[in-house]
C-alpha cells in the first residue's frame, strides 16, 4: 500500500520523479482520488505556511510547485473519472501597463496547488480583459497583480470595470510590492494578500465552500 505522506513529501521537495511515481502508485493501488489530491494539497499548504517563516524561499517553491504540477497532470483523468471537480474558478492576470509576472506566477501556482481551477490571462491585461475572462469562466476569483506605482491605477480601472460589469459573484484579490491593504480597501478590492502563501488563505476565507 503506497504511503500518501511519501508523495506529500516529494511535492514540498519538489521531486519530481517520485511525485510524479508516487502519484501513480497510488492510483494503481485504487487509493481515492480524493485522497491523492488532498496529500499533494497539504504539501502545498506546508510550503505555504515555510514561505511566511522565510525557511522556503522563491526558487522552492517554483520548484515544488512544478512537481505538484507534473503530478496533477498523472492524477487530473482519474479526477475528472472520479467527478471531482477543483473548488472554483480563479482568473489571475498582471494588470494593464505592467509586464512584471514572476509573483503573478507563483499566486497562481499555489492558487493550483490549493485546488483552484485558474485561468491565467498574462501581463497586461486591460480591465475588459479580466471582465471578459471573469463572465466566461464564472470566477468566483479575480486576481490582480501590479508591480508598478505607475500601474497601480490600471488596478483602480479594473475594479471598477468588474463592479460595472455586474459581476456579484466574483471576489477581487490584489497584490504585488507596492500594494497594500490599506490601497486595496481604497479602491475597492475584496481582499489584499502580501505573497503567494497567504493568497492561499485569503482566496480560502474570501470564497468559503
Ligand atoms: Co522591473 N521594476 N521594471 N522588471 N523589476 C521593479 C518592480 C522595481 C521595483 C525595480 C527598481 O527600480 N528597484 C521598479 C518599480 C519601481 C516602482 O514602480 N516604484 C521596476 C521598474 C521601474 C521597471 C521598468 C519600468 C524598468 C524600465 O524599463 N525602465 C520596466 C517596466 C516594464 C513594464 O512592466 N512595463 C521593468 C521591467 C522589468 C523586467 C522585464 C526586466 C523584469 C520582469 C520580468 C518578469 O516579471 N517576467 C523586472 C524585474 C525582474 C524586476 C524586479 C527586479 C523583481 C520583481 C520580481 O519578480 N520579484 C523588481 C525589483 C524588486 O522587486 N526587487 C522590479 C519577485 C517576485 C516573487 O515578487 O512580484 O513582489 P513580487 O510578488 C510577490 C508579492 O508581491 C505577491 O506575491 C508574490 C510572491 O510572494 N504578489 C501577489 C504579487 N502579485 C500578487 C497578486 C496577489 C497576491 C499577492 O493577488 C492576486
Amino acid at each position: 500500500m503506497p504511503d500518501l505522506t511519501e508523495l506529500t513529501n516529494a511535492v514540498m521537495t519538489g521531486n519530481r520523479t517520485d511525485a510524479t511515481n508516487l502519484a501513480k502508485e497510488a492510483i494503481d493501488a485504487d487509493l481515492p482520488a480524493e485522497q491523492i489530491l488532498d496529500a499533494m494539497v497539504a504539501a502545498m499548504d506546508e510550503v505555504g505556511r515555510r514561505f511566511q517563516r522565510n525557511e522556503m524561499y522563491v526558487p522552492e517553491m517554483l520548484i515544488a510547485a512544478r512537481a505538484m504540477k507534473e503530478a496533477m497532470a498523472v492524477l487530473e483523468p482519474v479526477l475528472v473519472e472520479a467527478g471531482i471537480k477543483p473548488l472554483f474558478s480563479a482568473v489571475i492576470g498582471t494588470v494593464q501597463g505592467d509586464l512584471h509576472d514572476i509573483g503573478k506566477n507563483l499566486v497562481a501556482m499555489m492558487w493550483r496547488g490549493a485546488n483552484i481551477d485558474v485561468i491565467d490571462l498574462g501581463t497586461n491585461v486591460t480591465p475588459d480583459q479580466f471582465v471578459a475572462a471573469a463572465k466566461k469562466h464564472d470566477a468566483k476569483l479575480i486576481g490582480l497583480s501590479a508591480l508598478l506605482t505607475t500601474t497601480m491605477p490600471a488596478m483602480t480601472l479594473t475594479v471598477n470595470a468588474v463592479q460595472a460589469a455586474g459581476l456579484e459573484n466574483a471576489r477581487i484579490m490584489i497584490g504585488g510590492a507596492p500594494i497594500t491593504r490599506e490601497f486595496a480597501e481604497e479602491i475597492g478590492a475584496d481582499a489584499f494578500a502580501p505573497d503567494a502563501a497567504s493568497a492561499v488563505d485569503v482566496a480560502r476565507s474570501l470564497i468559503q465552500i
